[in-house]
């Protein structure tokens, strides 16, 4: 594993900043670690998620996230401050098991029991090959090195970007990471309560040090899925910050 410096925040030397640091901002984004954990981030071994930012979960979509056009622009400044950028993409077939529509009688938002448990069905979104599931045409893709699909099997939800709601199957992004040698994940995207949450409480489970930027994130709130989620995230270790942190 690379990084792992052992200074605190404002120990830093003039010379070695640029070394450690490469965006001048890490330093005090560093103090959100500090405090919570009494570690450090370092920009080589931390990871910018930026999860499910895609046409279907933006007014218009359907399945749209109240303003979740919003964190675009944020997002992409955000972008700027990280060396390692991975994208998750939410990626369903027509037949998708959750999707109301594929259920006799079923109401979008309702409760189904799959195989793996209780599994919320949803409006069709994101198929496969459509604008729906394309990212926001203002998100910069450029500069991004991986884009992680989930939720392509039929028969199984995906809300993690590591594990598909089997909580079993593996996407593939916690092997990606770790060759990596990341340590540190900062999320952004839609939605909050949902794969943002469940992608946050994975990684932390997984040995992941995870800090939620609140303000370049947006809930969809189902019968108190945000508290929920806060709460869930809060207990798994999960720093819930806002994005003033990285541009300090
Ligand atoms: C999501 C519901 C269904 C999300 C994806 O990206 O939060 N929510 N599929
Ligand atoms: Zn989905």
């Amino acid at each position: 594993m690379s990084g792992g410096a052992d200074f605190v925040k404002g120990e830093l030397t003039a010379a070695e900043e640029p070394l450690i640091c490469p965006a001048k901002a890490l330093r005090f984004f560093t103090g959100g670690f500090d405090r919570q954990k009494g570690q450090v981030m370092d920009i080589n071994s931390t990871a910018f998620l930026m999860i499910d930012i895609q046409n279907d979960f933006c007014p218009g979509g359907t399945l749209a996230v109240a303003d979740g056009d919003g964190i675009v622009p944020l997002v992409n400044r955000l972008q700027e401050r990280f060396s390692v950028r991975v994208l998750t993409q939410d990626w369903h077939p027509a037949d998708h098991s959750s999707f109301a529509s594929n259920h006799e009688q079923a109401e979008a938002y309702s409760l189904s029991q799959m195989a793996y448990g209780d599994q919320v069905l949803w409006p069709d979104h994101c198929i496969q090959g459509t604008l729906g599931a394309d990212f926001h045409p203002d998100l910069n893709t450029d500069k991004v090195d991986a884009v992680v699909r989930k939720g392509y099997r039929p028969e199984i939800d995906s809300y993690s970007g590591f594990f598909e709601n089997d909580r079993k199957t593996k996407t593939g992004l916690a092997g990606y990471l770790r060759d990596r040698e990341i340590k540190h994940l900062v999320l952004a995207g839609l939605a909050t309560d949902f794969c943002v949450h469940y992608t946050a409480v994975d990684g932390a489970n997984l040995g992941f040090q995870v800090t939620l930027l609140d303000d370049a994130c947006r809930a969809i709130d189902l019968h108190g899925s945000l508290r929920a989620a806060l709460q869930a995230m809060a207990t798994c270790g999960v720093v819930v910050s806002t994005s003033s942190e990285i541009f300090a």
